[in-house]
């Protein structure tokens, strides 16, 4: 019966088809999910209810446009629990939604039907409206994330810093260094974090040694800051703000990952349950050969610096997005695009370019580099993990299966842990125009 709904809204074009261009494919399928979880009817039934309405090409429409928006198997069973996780909070109204078309379907006659699904269809429109808007972050719900980084070394995270605390989409929970130098991390995330006028924001303190072989790139500006001054909360036992930050929340974490993962690692060790509260999205690893012309797929830092860590992280029972260098290792701001943030005379771009050309004078004259931060970025990696955080459209996302070799290789194959992987830009230069947009806060 529940599917009479779905009938309804393909009858109109649907709710979801109607809301398409705003409601994220994940929210479709956890519509989808959470249908299936207020009636408990197998997906199996589908097909037969289609069979018996003819209505097998309307199914294969839908879900031709559901693909061509998610790229997605629809009914792919991790796929479907993940939203049957995340759709939990719409349950009462989808409930109030299926007990309205369960009396309106209880009519024998084709056009009774017809008449009965009018008020159904307004329904289905409001339904999905109100699904649309709680991605709408001027409606009030935003997704909770927590942003664990290696910052400080390249450049990308601090970018990747400055565009999440630009987003509204995105409720941010906790901010943390990892991947050692603890006190130089924590010190610029403060810092950063202030400048966004964000001291609101907890900062953790990863664990590690201050001392590694990669220089302080960015320690001119922190080296005046003092971190027990940060306004907010400081977590001296980054790890366990992270499990406590997760364990606590009433939905779930979108944990966004952008370095060597031994934070993640450990809290998993120390708490597998967060799995169970979490969503992992991350900047990790090289699935298709091509990348910057090399004939086989390459290794990526954030993977083979901490082997270990990051097959515990891509392999935890969490639900995993990843943007590996196949897509986020193109991303440059260049021309007007560079010029518009490095001219901005907003504090946490100043912030960023200020940070981007202490970075950039450390290699200037060695290695044959010059300095580039008067023209463009440099690679902006960890950008495209803060928005696969709250979106996906600009991408193209597969689901494939991926284990990390003992040289680090993030290998498809069959035995490996299913993730969505953004392996094709469909908009860079859309992406590029966001990036901007969200630095310069001009929305
Ligand atoms: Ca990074």
């Amino acid at each position: 019966m529940i599917f009479a709904c779905m009938d309804y809204c393909l009858c109109i074009d649907c709710s979801y088809l109607l809301a398409y261009e705003k409601v994220c494919a994940s929210r479709v399928k956890g519509l989808l999910a959470a249908l299936e979880l207020i009636d408990n009817i197998r997906w199996g039934d589908y097909q037969g209810y289609c069979d018996a309405l003819d209505a097998v090409e309307r199914r294969r429409q839908i879900d031709s446009r559901v693909h061509s928006v998610s790229n997605l198997p629809l009914w792919d069973e991790g796929e479907k629990n993940m939203s049957v996780r995340t759709i939990r909070r719409n349950r009462s109204g989808l409930s109030v939604l299926h007990r309205s078309l369960l009396l309106l379907w209880g009519r024998t006659h084709l056009a009774t039907r017809l008449c009965a699904a009018l008020p159904a269809i307004l329904l289905c429109l409001f339904t999905a409206m109100s699904l649309s808007y709680a991605d709408d972050p001027s409606a009030g719900h935003k997704i909770p994330v927590i942003f664990d980084t290696d910052i400080g070394d390249d450049i990308d995270d601090t970018w990747a810093l400055a565009m999440l605390l630009r987003c509204p989409e995105l409720d941010v929970k906790l901010v943390l260094g990892d991947h050692n130098k603890p006190q130089y991390r924590a010190k610029l995330i403060a810092k950063m974090l202030e400048v966004a006028g964000r001291s609101d924001i907890p900062v953790g303190i990863g664990f590690g040694s201050e001392i590694t072989s990669y220089p302080n790139r960015l320690e001119d500006w922190i080296v005046d800051y003092d971190l027990a001054r940060y306004p907010g909360t400081v977590h001296r036992d980054g790890v366990q703000a992270i499990i406590d930050t997760i364990m606590s929340s009433p939905e779930p974490v979108t944990l966004i990952c952008v370095g060597p993962a031994p934070n993640i690692a450990a809290a998993l060790k120390r708490e597998p349950r967060i799995a169970d509260n979490a969503r992992f999205v991350g900047m990790y690893g090289n699935v298709r050969p091509g990348f910057q012309g090399h004939q086989e797929i390459v290794q990526e830092y954030n993977v083979v610096d901490n082997i270990d860590a990051c097959r515990k992280a891509l392999s935890a029972a969490w639900d995993i997005v990843i943007t590996p260098l196949d897509t986020c290792g193109v991303v440059q701001l260049k021309g007007k695009k560079y010029a518009r943030v490095r001219d901005s005379d907003d504090p946490l771009a100043q912030a960023v370019i200020a940070n981007y050309r202490l970075w950039s004078a450390h290699f200037k004259g060695t290695d044959g580099r010059e300095d580039l931060s008067e023209s463009r970025s440099s690679i902006l990696f960890d950008t495209v993990a803060v928005y696969l955080a709250f979106n996906e459209a600009l991408c193209e996302m597969e689901v494939l299966p991926i284990t990390i070799s003992d040289d680090g290789k993030t290998i498809v194959e069959p035995a490996g842990k299913k993730m969505r992987v953004a392996t094709k830009w469909k908009d860079l230069d859309g992406f590029e125009d966001l990036l901007v947009e969200r630095l310069l806060n001009d929305k």
